[in-house]
């Protein structure tokens, strides 16, 4: 084995990510063992056209939030705009850019009449867009690649949209914003999710503390949304299911791996909780469908805690915890 050395790790995470410009690598080393840390994307966010990459494992940071808690770093601020350079002015010149991909940017109605970006769908899912604007009422419209309007937002005065929208692989999307003849800072969030797998067989493998996703379901094509989740130990998985956006929830079931119902919650208007008592070890399976017959966008999230955790936390172990 050759020996590890910096020029061999820069050389690595060159070739993980050709498209990095910079890697920027430690080496420490230490009697025992050599560490590498190596951060692919060291400038992301900065970059018009530089978003991060889309084929690696979804980053805690990459997930959607809630549609309806607006993350505060999203909002534009009057005094630092054009963090990046300027977008396309017309849909004949959007700028390609790859997903996930967030700017704050401004259009002024006179020499920067709009801004629009480009993207194409790396795989079948959605693709969540956020949107907000400190003046004024800018409107954003998804095109599909012939031009014709998929949705259009429209913000109010610091108000904050979104909307997720089902993709196929290697379809291309266009997104323009036009401040409607007045100046307008405003920010855009844009990101991919590869859609939950449609069998119980299959189903998608999420794990962790807390889960939070943003897509949709209830496609031809996406008959049904299957997660599962293998708890670590004996505890209760929390689950909730809201419209995105809309009041039409999806079907909520919860599955052992055999397919065996261990719990439900029908439609609602208002969202959907289900608490379930889980055992270690054992694989769970979350599925989710339309209840209409058509696409619905839901926002779901999971969190787990183990009994033991559950128990400290109420204080009924007797064990102090305000050391440590
Ligand atoms: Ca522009
Ligand atoms: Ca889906
Ligand atoms: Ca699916």
């Amino acid at each position: 084995m050759p020996a590890l050395s910096l020029a061999n790790v820069t050389g690595i995470a060159r070739s993980l990510d050709p498209r990095s410009i910079t890697p920027s690598v430690r080496v420490t080393d230490t009697p025992t063992v050599t560490r590498v840390a190596v951060d692919l994307n060291p400038t992301r966010n900065t970059d018009a056209n530089r978003g991060g990459r889309t084929d690696l494992p979804v980053r805690p940071d990459d997930r959607p939030d809630r549609s309806d808690r607006p993350d505060r770093s999203d909002r534009p601020d009057r005094q630092e705009p054009d963090t990046s350079r300027d977008l396309g002015n017309d849909i004949a010149s959007a700028t390609d850019v790859r997903l996930p991909f967030r700017t704050q940017q401004s259009v002024d109605g006179r020499n920067d009449p709009a801004d629009f970006i480009a993207f194409t769908a790396p795989a079948k899912g959605d693709v969540f867009v956020g949107f907000s604007a400190r003046d004024g009422n800018p409107s954003l419209t998804i095109y599909d690649r012939g031009g014709g309007t998929i949705q259009t937002l429209v913000t109010g005065e610091d108000d904050h949209q979104s909307t997720i929208i089902p993709v196929a692989p290697g379809e291309m999307f266009k997104v323009g914003v036009d401040g409607a003849g007045s100046q307008v800072f405003y920010a855009l969030r844009t990101h991919f999710t590869p859609d939950a797998r449609d069998t119980i067989s299959s189903a998608t493998q999420i794990s962790g503390r807390q889960f939070n996703v943003g897509a949709t379901v209830g496609r031809p094509d996406d008959p049904a949304d299957y997660y599962s989740y293998t708890p670590t130990a004996d505890g209760k998985l929390r689950l909730r299911v809201d419209g995105h956006r809309s009041d039409i929830d999806p079907n909520l079931v919860v599955m052992d791996r055999n397919g065996t119902v261990i719990g439900t919650a029908a439609a609602d208007d208002d969202g959907l909780s289900l608490g379930i008592d889980v055992t270690g070890g054992q694989t769970y399976i979350i599925g989710l469908t339309s209840p209409v017959g058509q696409t619905v966008a839901y926002d779901f999230g999971l969190s787990y805690q183990t009994t033991a955790e559950a128990a400290r936390v109420a204080g009924v172990a007797g064990i102090d915890t305000t050391n440590g």
